[in-house]
Protein backbone atom coordinates (compact mmCIF):
# COMPACT_ATOMS: atom_id res chain seq x y z
CA UNK A 1 0.00 0.00 0.00
CA UNK A 2 2.64 2.52 0.99
CA UNK A 3 4.95 2.14 -2.25
CA UNK A 4 1.11 2.42 -4.44
CA UNK A 5 0.69 5.82 -2.59
CA UNK A 6 4.44 7.08 -3.96
CA UNK A 7 5.22 8.52 -7.35
CA UNK A 8 4.83 7.05 -10.50
CA UNK A 9 8.73 5.46 -10.61
CA UNK A 10 7.21 3.05 -7.82
CA UNK A 11 7.27 -0.69 -9.05
CA UNK A 12 3.42 -0.94 -8.14
CA UNK A 13 2.63 1.43 -10.97
CA UNK A 14 4.45 -0.16 -13.11
CA UNK A 15 2.90 -3.45 -12.26
CA UNK A 16 -0.50 -1.71 -12.63
CA UNK A 17 0.06 -0.05 -16.12
CA UNK A 18 1.74 -3.78 -16.76
CA UNK A 19 -1.49 -5.41 -15.33
CA UNK A 20 -3.98 -2.86 -17.55
CA UNK A 21 -1.80 -3.20 -20.42
CA UNK A 22 -2.25 -6.94 -20.57
CA UNK A 23 -5.99 -6.83 -19.41
CA UNK A 24 -6.88 -4.33 -22.43
CA UNK A 25 -4.68 -6.64 -25.21
CA UNK A 26 -6.91 -9.77 -23.52
CA UNK A 27 -10.66 -8.18 -24.20
CA UNK A 28 -9.65 -6.82 -27.49
CA UNK A 29 -8.14 -10.53 -28.61
CA UNK A 30 -11.72 -11.87 -26.90
CA UNK A 31 -13.66 -9.81 -29.44
CA UNK A 32 -14.15 -6.89 -27.23
CA UNK A 33 -17.17 -6.55 -24.82
CA UNK A 34 -19.60 -9.17 -27.05
CA UNK A 35 -16.70 -11.62 -26.85
CA UNK A 36 -15.80 -11.23 -23.04
CA UNK A 37 -19.70 -11.48 -22.59
CA UNK A 38 -20.04 -14.46 -24.28
CA UNK A 39 -16.56 -15.93 -22.55
CA UNK A 40 -17.81 -15.12 -19.23
CA UNK A 41 -21.42 -16.19 -19.71
CA UNK A 42 -20.13 -19.57 -21.73
CA UNK A 43 -22.18 -19.29 -24.46
CA UNK A 44 -23.72 -22.79 -25.58
CA UNK A 45 -23.98 -21.80 -29.36
CA UNK A 46 -22.45 -24.73 -31.19
CA UNK A 47 -20.09 -23.92 -34.14
CA UNK A 48 -19.78 -24.87 -37.39
CA UNK A 49 -17.55 -24.49 -40.29
CA UNK A 50 -19.46 -23.03 -43.37
CA UNK A 51 -16.55 -22.82 -45.77
CA UNK A 52 -16.82 -26.56 -46.16
CA UNK A 53 -19.95 -28.05 -46.91
CA UNK A 54 -20.93 -31.34 -47.20
CA UNK A 55 -22.00 -32.24 -50.51
CA UNK A 56 -26.08 -32.80 -49.51
CA UNK A 57 -26.48 -36.64 -50.39
CA UNK A 58 -23.46 -37.60 -48.19
CA UNK A 59 -23.95 -40.69 -46.36
CA UNK A 60 -27.35 -41.66 -48.07
CA UNK A 61 -25.79 -44.72 -49.45
CA UNK A 62 -25.19 -46.22 -46.11
CA UNK A 63 -29.26 -46.18 -45.81
CA UNK A 64 -29.72 -47.94 -49.30
CA UNK A 65 -27.25 -50.63 -47.84
CA UNK A 66 -29.36 -51.00 -44.34
CA UNK A 67 -31.59 -53.89 -45.48
CA UNK A 68 -35.58 -53.42 -44.80
CA UNK A 69 -37.90 -55.38 -42.66
CA UNK A 70 -36.14 -58.77 -42.72
CA UNK A 71 -38.67 -61.71 -41.72
CA UNK A 72 -37.23 -63.51 -38.86
CA UNK A 73 -36.35 -67.27 -38.57
CA UNK A 74 -39.95 -67.82 -37.91
CA UNK A 75 -41.58 -65.47 -40.31
CA UNK A 76 -42.36 -62.78 -38.31
CA UNK A 77 -41.13 -59.73 -38.84
CA UNK A 78 -38.02 -58.44 -36.46
CA UNK A 79 -38.72 -55.67 -34.05
CA UNK A 80 -36.51 -52.89 -35.04
CA UNK A 81 -34.80 -50.64 -32.51
CA UNK A 82 -35.59 -46.95 -32.21
CA UNK A 83 -33.44 -44.53 -34.24
CA UNK A 84 -30.33 -43.24 -32.75
CA UNK A 85 -31.15 -39.18 -31.63
CA UNK A 86 -29.00 -37.56 -32.96
CA UNK A 87 -28.81 -39.73 -36.31
CA UNK A 88 -25.64 -40.12 -36.72
CA UNK A 89 -25.53 -40.26 -40.10
CA UNK A 90 -25.54 -36.35 -40.00
CA UNK A 91 -22.42 -33.59 -41.18
CA UNK A 92 -23.59 -31.10 -40.50
CA UNK A 93 -23.22 -28.04 -43.24
CA UNK A 94 -24.07 -28.84 -46.46
CA UNK A 95 -23.74 -27.39 -50.02
CA UNK A 96 -26.93 -26.24 -51.68
CA UNK A 97 -27.32 -26.43 -55.19
CA UNK A 98 -29.67 -24.23 -56.90
CA UNK A 99 -28.71 -23.79 -60.32
CA UNK A 100 -28.85 -27.02 -62.88
CA UNK A 101 -31.08 -28.44 -60.78
CA UNK A 102 -31.13 -32.07 -61.78
CA UNK A 103 -34.68 -33.31 -63.36
CA UNK A 104 -37.29 -35.13 -61.15
CA UNK A 105 -36.44 -38.28 -63.11
CA UNK A 106 -33.23 -38.24 -62.21
CA UNK A 107 -33.80 -36.64 -58.27
CA UNK A 108 -36.13 -39.55 -58.18
CA UNK A 109 -32.71 -41.87 -58.92
CA UNK A 110 -30.70 -40.54 -56.30
CA UNK A 111 -33.32 -41.38 -53.92
CA UNK A 112 -34.48 -45.09 -54.31
CA UNK A 113 -35.84 -45.47 -50.75
CA UNK A 114 -38.64 -42.33 -51.58
CA UNK A 115 -41.96 -43.78 -52.21
CA UNK A 116 -44.96 -42.58 -54.07
CA UNK A 117 -46.66 -38.99 -52.77
CA UNK A 118 -42.41 -38.14 -51.23
CA UNK A 119 -43.53 -40.69 -48.35
CA UNK A 120 -40.28 -41.86 -46.85
CA UNK A 121 -39.34 -44.49 -43.18
CA UNK A 122 -36.17 -45.05 -42.67
CA UNK A 123 -35.15 -48.07 -43.32
CA UNK A 124 -32.95 -49.86 -40.75
CA UNK A 125 -35.06 -48.35 -37.33
CA UNK A 126 -38.30 -47.02 -35.74
CA UNK A 127 -38.57 -43.65 -36.54
CA UNK A 128 -39.06 -41.37 -33.05
CA UNK A 129 -40.50 -38.54 -35.58
CA UNK A 130 -43.60 -38.14 -38.09
CA UNK A 131 -43.41 -35.08 -39.68
CA UNK A 132 -45.29 -33.08 -42.84
CA UNK A 133 -43.79 -31.08 -44.84
CA UNK A 134 -46.72 -28.68 -46.13
CA UNK A 135 -45.61 -25.97 -49.06
CA UNK A 136 -47.50 -23.45 -50.31
CA UNK A 137 -46.92 -23.34 -54.30
CA UNK A 138 -47.72 -21.71 -57.23
CA UNK A 139 -45.67 -21.00 -60.37
CA UNK A 140 -42.35 -22.36 -59.25
CA UNK A 141 -41.54 -25.34 -61.18
CA UNK A 142 -37.55 -24.86 -60.75
CA UNK A 143 -37.59 -23.61 -56.97
CA UNK A 144 -39.84 -27.31 -56.47
CA UNK A 145 -37.27 -29.36 -58.25
CA UNK A 146 -34.05 -27.47 -56.11
CA UNK A 147 -35.72 -27.87 -52.97
CA UNK A 148 -36.55 -31.87 -53.89
CA UNK A 149 -33.67 -32.43 -54.81
CA UNK A 150 -32.34 -30.88 -51.55
CA UNK A 151 -35.00 -32.15 -48.97
CA UNK A 152 -35.09 -35.35 -49.63
CA UNK A 153 -31.52 -36.26 -49.02
CA UNK A 154 -31.23 -33.89 -46.04
CA UNK A 155 -34.26 -35.02 -44.60
CA UNK A 156 -33.30 -38.97 -44.98
CA UNK A 157 -30.33 -38.41 -42.88
CA UNK A 158 -31.93 -37.23 -40.22
CA UNK A 159 -33.67 -40.61 -39.96
CA UNK A 160 -37.40 -39.88 -39.68
CA UNK A 161 -40.88 -40.55 -41.07
CA UNK A 162 -41.67 -37.80 -43.32
CA UNK A 163 -44.13 -36.46 -46.12
CA UNK A 164 -43.54 -33.79 -49.01
CA UNK A 165 -47.27 -32.06 -49.50
CA UNK A 166 -47.33 -29.53 -52.32
CA UNK A 167 -50.25 -27.58 -51.81
CA UNK A 168 -50.89 -25.77 -55.27
CA UNK A 169 -53.25 -23.14 -55.48
CA UNK A 170 -55.00 -23.40 -59.01
CA UNK A 171 -56.00 -20.37 -60.97
CA UNK A 172 -55.12 -16.98 -61.01
CA UNK A 173 -56.68 -15.93 -58.36
CA UNK A 174 -54.39 -13.60 -55.68
CA UNK A 175 -52.06 -15.87 -53.91
CA UNK A 176 -53.02 -16.83 -50.36
CA UNK A 177 -49.97 -18.53 -48.58
CA UNK A 178 -51.57 -18.95 -45.01
CA UNK A 179 -54.78 -20.57 -46.38
CA UNK A 180 -53.05 -23.01 -48.20
CA UNK A 181 -51.09 -24.03 -44.95
CA UNK A 182 -54.17 -24.09 -43.41
CA UNK A 183 -55.54 -26.55 -46.62
CA UNK A 184 -52.23 -28.44 -46.66
CA UNK A 185 -52.31 -29.30 -42.78
CA UNK A 186 -55.97 -30.42 -43.01
CA UNK A 187 -55.10 -32.83 -46.22
CA UNK A 188 -52.15 -34.62 -44.51
CA UNK A 189 -53.59 -35.10 -41.33
CA UNK A 190 -56.54 -36.98 -43.40
CA UNK A 191 -54.26 -39.27 -44.36
CA UNK A 192 -51.43 -40.01 -41.22
CA UNK A 193 -51.05 -39.16 -37.72
CA UNK A 194 -48.19 -36.72 -38.04
CA UNK A 195 -46.68 -35.78 -34.80
CA UNK A 196 -45.16 -32.44 -36.56
CA UNK A 197 -45.95 -30.58 -39.40
CA UNK A 198 -43.64 -27.91 -40.93
CA UNK A 199 -44.87 -25.15 -42.88
CA UNK A 200 -41.99 -24.69 -45.51
CA UNK A 201 -41.41 -21.84 -48.39
CA UNK A 202 -40.65 -23.71 -51.62
CA UNK A 203 -37.34 -21.68 -51.79
CA UNK A 204 -35.51 -21.77 -48.53
CA UNK A 205 -32.89 -24.44 -48.38
CA UNK A 206 -31.83 -25.77 -45.28
CA UNK A 207 -27.82 -25.78 -45.01
CA UNK A 208 -27.11 -27.74 -41.67
CA UNK A 209 -28.63 -31.11 -41.49
CA UNK A 210 -27.87 -30.38 -37.21
CA UNK A 211 -31.65 -28.53 -37.90
CA UNK A 212 -33.84 -31.34 -37.13
CA UNK A 213 -37.08 -31.74 -39.54
CA UNK A 214 -38.98 -32.10 -35.53
CA UNK A 215 -41.45 -30.34 -33.30
CA UNK A 216 -41.00 -29.07 -29.69
CA UNK A 217 -43.83 -30.71 -27.63
CA UNK A 218 -45.18 -27.08 -26.09
CA UNK A 219 -44.21 -24.54 -28.69
CA UNK A 220 -44.53 -24.03 -32.21
CA UNK A 221 -41.00 -23.70 -33.98
CA UNK A 222 -39.06 -21.38 -36.03
CA UNK A 223 -36.71 -22.69 -38.25
CA UNK A 224 -35.36 -20.21 -40.68
CA UNK A 225 -33.58 -18.01 -38.21
CA UNK A 226 -30.61 -17.23 -40.45
CA UNK A 227 -31.35 -16.83 -43.61
CA UNK A 228 -28.92 -15.53 -46.24
CA UNK A 229 -30.94 -12.74 -47.65
CA UNK A 230 -31.05 -11.61 -44.08
CA UNK A 231 -27.56 -11.77 -43.62
CA UNK A 232 -27.84 -14.98 -41.34
CA UNK A 233 -29.74 -13.12 -38.61
CA UNK A 234 -33.49 -13.16 -37.37
CA UNK A 235 -34.87 -10.12 -39.61
CA UNK A 236 -36.60 -8.76 -36.37
CA UNK A 237 -37.75 -10.69 -32.94
CA UNK A 238 -41.04 -12.35 -33.54
CA UNK A 239 -40.54 -13.06 -37.53
CA UNK A 240 -42.12 -16.41 -38.33
CA UNK A 241 -42.33 -16.65 -41.72
CA UNK A 242 -39.89 -18.99 -44.33
CA UNK A 243 -40.08 -22.45 -42.30
CA UNK A 244 -41.78 -22.72 -38.94
CA UNK A 245 -43.66 -26.04 -37.37
CA UNK A 246 -46.37 -26.85 -35.11
CA UNK A 247 -47.92 -30.46 -33.45
CA UNK A 248 -51.43 -30.75 -34.17
CA UNK A 249 -52.12 -30.00 -30.71
CA UNK A 250 -50.27 -26.10 -31.36
CA UNK A 251 -52.21 -25.75 -34.41
CA UNK A 252 -55.84 -26.28 -33.03
CA UNK A 253 -54.93 -24.46 -29.84
CA UNK A 254 -54.62 -21.14 -32.17
CA UNK A 255 -57.35 -22.16 -34.71
CA UNK A 256 -55.10 -22.41 -37.62
CA UNK A 257 -54.04 -19.91 -39.80
CA UNK A 258 -55.65 -16.56 -41.22
CA UNK A 259 -57.60 -17.25 -44.40
CA UNK A 260 -57.72 -13.30 -44.94
CA UNK A 261 -54.63 -12.74 -45.84
CA UNK A 262 -54.46 -12.40 -49.81
CA UNK A 263 -51.29 -11.62 -51.49
CA UNK A 264 -47.86 -10.88 -49.72
CA UNK A 265 -47.19 -10.25 -46.24
CA UNK A 266 -48.68 -10.17 -42.94
CA UNK A 267 -49.94 -13.63 -42.33
CA UNK A 268 -46.57 -14.76 -41.10
CA UNK A 269 -46.99 -12.04 -37.95
CA UNK A 270 -50.86 -13.04 -37.52
CA UNK A 271 -49.50 -16.35 -36.83
CA UNK A 272 -46.64 -15.12 -34.45
CA UNK A 273 -49.55 -13.26 -33.01
CA UNK A 274 -51.71 -16.15 -32.48
CA UNK A 275 -48.71 -17.77 -31.06
CA UNK A 276 -48.60 -15.51 -28.56
CA UNK A 277 -52.45 -14.96 -28.03
CA UNK A 278 -52.72 -18.46 -26.61
CA UNK A 279 -50.02 -18.14 -24.23
CA UNK A 280 -47.29 -20.14 -26.70
CA UNK A 281 -43.67 -18.82 -27.33
CA UNK A 282 -41.57 -19.44 -30.38
CA UNK A 283 -38.48 -22.00 -29.97
CA UNK A 284 -35.72 -21.42 -32.04
CA UNK A 285 -32.77 -23.58 -33.01
CA UNK A 286 -29.09 -21.97 -31.91
CA UNK A 287 -28.07 -18.99 -35.58
CA UNK A 288 -25.41 -21.48 -35.93
CA UNK A 289 -27.83 -24.33 -36.78
CA UNK A 290 -30.89 -22.66 -38.54
CA UNK A 291 -28.69 -21.31 -41.55
CA UNK A 292 -30.82 -21.71 -44.80
CA UNK A 293 -30.56 -20.31 -48.75
CA UNK A 294 -33.32 -18.19 -50.22
CA UNK A 295 -33.67 -19.21 -53.99
CA UNK A 296 -33.13 -15.16 -55.62
CA UNK A 297 -37.02 -14.10 -57.26
CA UNK A 298 -38.56 -11.49 -58.35
CA UNK A 299 -41.90 -10.83 -56.67
CA UNK A 300 -44.86 -13.05 -58.07
CA UNK A 301 -47.44 -11.90 -60.59
CA UNK A 302 -50.98 -12.43 -58.36
CA UNK A 303 -49.00 -12.01 -55.34
CA UNK A 304 -48.47 -8.25 -54.93
CA UNK A 305 -48.16 -6.71 -51.64
CA UNK A 306 -51.07 -6.98 -49.55
CA UNK A 307 -52.26 -3.11 -48.39
CA UNK A 308 -55.17 -4.43 -46.01
CA UNK A 309 -52.16 -6.60 -43.97
CA UNK A 310 -51.41 -4.11 -41.61
CA UNK A 311 -55.24 -3.43 -40.81
CA UNK A 312 -55.81 -7.27 -40.70
CA UNK A 313 -53.01 -7.66 -38.08
CA UNK A 314 -54.66 -4.79 -35.91
CA UNK A 315 -57.40 -6.91 -35.36
CA UNK A 316 -55.56 -10.30 -34.95
CA UNK A 317 -56.68 -10.30 -31.41
CA UNK A 318 -60.51 -10.04 -31.81
CA UNK A 319 -60.36 -12.26 -35.54
CA UNK A 320 -58.29 -15.02 -34.30
CA UNK A 321 -60.93 -17.02 -32.97
CA UNK A 322 -63.31 -17.26 -35.61
CA UNK A 323 -60.70 -16.66 -38.96
CA UNK A 324 -58.58 -20.10 -39.40
CA UNK A 325 -58.86 -23.52 -39.15
CA UNK A 326 -62.81 -23.58 -37.88
CA UNK A 327 -63.97 -21.14 -41.26
CA UNK A 328 -61.72 -22.99 -43.33
CA UNK A 329 -63.52 -23.39 -47.20
CA UNK A 330 -61.99 -24.88 -50.19
CA UNK A 331 -62.16 -27.46 -52.91
CA UNK A 332 -59.83 -30.00 -53.28
CA UNK A 333 -59.53 -30.48 -57.24
CA UNK A 334 -56.69 -33.56 -57.31
CA UNK A 335 -54.23 -35.44 -55.19
CA UNK A 336 -51.94 -36.82 -57.27
CA UNK A 337 -48.94 -39.07 -55.32
CA UNK A 338 -45.78 -37.78 -57.48
CA UNK A 339 -43.11 -40.16 -57.09
CA UNK A 340 -41.16 -37.36 -55.25
CA UNK A 341 -44.43 -35.43 -53.29
CA UNK A 342 -48.12 -35.56 -52.94
CA UNK A 343 -49.44 -32.61 -55.24
CA UNK A 344 -52.96 -31.25 -53.62
CA UNK A 345 -54.33 -28.73 -56.18
CA UNK A 346 -56.63 -26.72 -54.26
CA UNK A 347 -59.59 -24.22 -55.24
CA UNK A 348 -59.42 -21.76 -51.98
CA UNK A 349 -62.04 -19.07 -53.64
CA UNK A 350 -60.71 -15.29 -54.06
CA UNK A 351 -59.66 -12.04 -52.46
CA UNK A 352 -62.84 -10.28 -51.56
CA UNK A 353 -60.98 -7.00 -51.52
CA UNK A 354 -58.80 -7.40 -54.62
CA UNK A 355 -56.74 -4.15 -54.67
CA UNK A 356 -56.39 -2.38 -57.69
CA UNK A 357 -53.62 -3.37 -59.64
CA UNK A 358 -53.07 0.48 -60.60
CA UNK A 359 -51.91 1.62 -57.52
CA UNK A 360 -50.43 -1.01 -56.78
CA UNK A 361 -46.63 -0.85 -58.22
CA UNK A 362 -45.12 -4.93 -58.93
CA UNK A 363 -42.68 -5.58 -55.82
CA UNK A 364 -39.29 -6.18 -56.73
CA UNK A 365 -37.92 -8.82 -54.44
CA UNK A 366 -34.45 -8.74 -55.73
CA UNK A 367 -32.96 -10.63 -52.29
CA UNK A 368 -29.57 -8.91 -52.20
CA UNK A 369 -31.01 -6.36 -49.65
CA UNK A 370 -30.82 -7.43 -46.33
CA UNK A 371 -33.82 -5.57 -45.17
CA UNK A 372 -37.23 -6.77 -44.24
CA UNK A 373 -39.43 -6.07 -46.96
CA UNK A 374 -42.56 -6.37 -44.65
CA UNK A 375 -41.75 -4.47 -41.39
CA UNK A 376 -45.52 -5.56 -40.07
CA UNK A 377 -43.33 -6.77 -37.09
CA UNK A 378 -44.14 -3.27 -35.82
CA UNK A 379 -47.57 -2.97 -35.63
CA UNK A 380 -46.88 -6.07 -33.07
CA UNK A 381 -45.62 -5.31 -29.93
CA UNK A 382 -42.44 -6.41 -29.64
CA UNK A 383 -41.69 -8.93 -27.06
CA UNK A 384 -38.17 -10.60 -27.44
CA UNK A 385 -38.04 -14.30 -28.35
CA UNK A 386 -35.26 -16.47 -26.48
CA UNK A 387 -33.09 -18.86 -28.92
CA UNK A 388 -34.33 -21.91 -27.82
CA UNK A 389 -32.52 -25.52 -28.82
CA UNK A 390 -35.47 -28.09 -27.84
CA UNK A 391 -35.94 -30.53 -29.95
CA UNK A 392 -35.16 -34.17 -28.64
CA UNK A 393 -38.80 -35.13 -27.59
CA UNK A 394 -41.45 -36.31 -29.85
CA UNK A 395 -44.29 -34.53 -29.54
CA UNK A 396 -47.36 -35.61 -27.25
CA UNK A 397 -50.42 -36.71 -30.08
CA UNK A 398 -52.71 -37.27 -27.19
CA UNK A 399 -54.50 -34.46 -29.22
CA UNK A 400 -55.01 -35.58 -32.22
CA UNK A 401 -58.21 -37.28 -31.97
CA UNK A 402 -59.68 -34.18 -31.28
CA UNK A 403 -57.99 -32.04 -34.26
CA UNK A 404 -59.19 -34.87 -36.56
CA UNK A 405 -62.47 -34.57 -35.60
CA UNK A 406 -62.21 -30.94 -37.01
CA UNK A 407 -60.36 -32.32 -39.97
CA UNK A 408 -62.71 -34.51 -40.91
CA UNK A 409 -66.12 -32.21 -40.99
CA UNK A 410 -66.36 -31.87 -44.64
CA UNK A 411 -65.72 -28.97 -46.88
CA UNK A 412 -67.45 -27.35 -49.99
N1 LIG B 1 -45.37 -18.81 -53.41
C1 LIG B 1 -45.53 -19.55 -54.58
N2 LIG B 1 -45.96 -18.92 -55.70
C2 LIG B 1 -46.24 -17.60 -55.72
C3 LIG B 1 -46.06 -16.86 -54.54
C4 LIG B 1 -45.62 -17.47 -53.41
O1 LIG B 1 -45.27 -20.74 -54.62
O2 LIG B 1 -46.63 -17.10 -56.79
C5 LIG B 1 -45.03 -19.51 -52.16
C6 LIG B 1 -43.62 -20.08 -52.17
O3 LIG B 1 -43.58 -21.24 -51.35
C7 LIG B 1 -42.83 -18.95 -51.56
C8 LIG B 1 -43.81 -18.51 -50.46
O4 LIG B 1 -45.07 -18.62 -51.06
O5 LIG B 1 -41.58 -19.35 -51.08
C9 LIG B 1 -43.56 -17.10 -49.92
O6 LIG B 1 -43.57 -16.15 -50.97
P1 LIG B 1 -42.27 -15.31 -51.35
O7 LIG B 1 -41.17 -16.27 -51.64
O8 LIG B 1 -42.60 -14.33 -52.41
O9 LIG B 1 -41.97 -14.56 -49.99
P2 LIG B 1 -40.63 -13.71 -49.68
O10 LIG B 1 -39.46 -14.40 -50.26
O11 LIG B 1 -40.62 -13.74 -48.16
O12 LIG B 1 -40.81 -12.33 -50.10
C10 LIG B 1 -39.41 -13.69 -47.47
C11 LIG B 1 -39.62 -13.16 -46.10
C12 LIG B 1 -39.64 -11.63 -46.08
C13 LIG B 1 -39.74 -11.05 -44.68
C14 LIG B 1 -41.11 -11.11 -44.12
C15 LIG B 1 -41.33 -10.29 -42.90
N3 LIG B 1 -42.65 -10.49 -42.35
MN1 LIG C 1 -39.07 -16.20 -51.29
Amino acid sequence: MVCCGRALDSPCTLALLVGFQFAFVLYFSLGGFRGLVSVLVHSSEPEFDYSRPHDVYTNLSQLSALLPHQPGPTGAEQRLRDCLLPSPLLVGPVSVRVSSTPSLEEIKEKNPLVMPGGHYRPPGCEPRHHTAIVVPYRNRQSHLRALLYHLHPFLQRQQIHYSIYIVHQSGNSTFNRAKLLNVGVREALKEEDWGCIFLHDVDLLPENDHNTYTCHPQHPSHLSVAMDKFRYRLPYPQYFGGVSAVTPEQYLKMNGFPNQYWGWGGEDDDIAARIRLTGMKIVRPPVAIGHYKMIKHKGDRGNEQNPRRFDLLKHTRLNWRSDGLNSLTYKLLSKELEPLYTNLSVSIGEDPHPPSRKSEPPRNTSHSTARPMRGDAGILSARPTGLQHAHSKPANRSSYGVLKAAVKQEVG
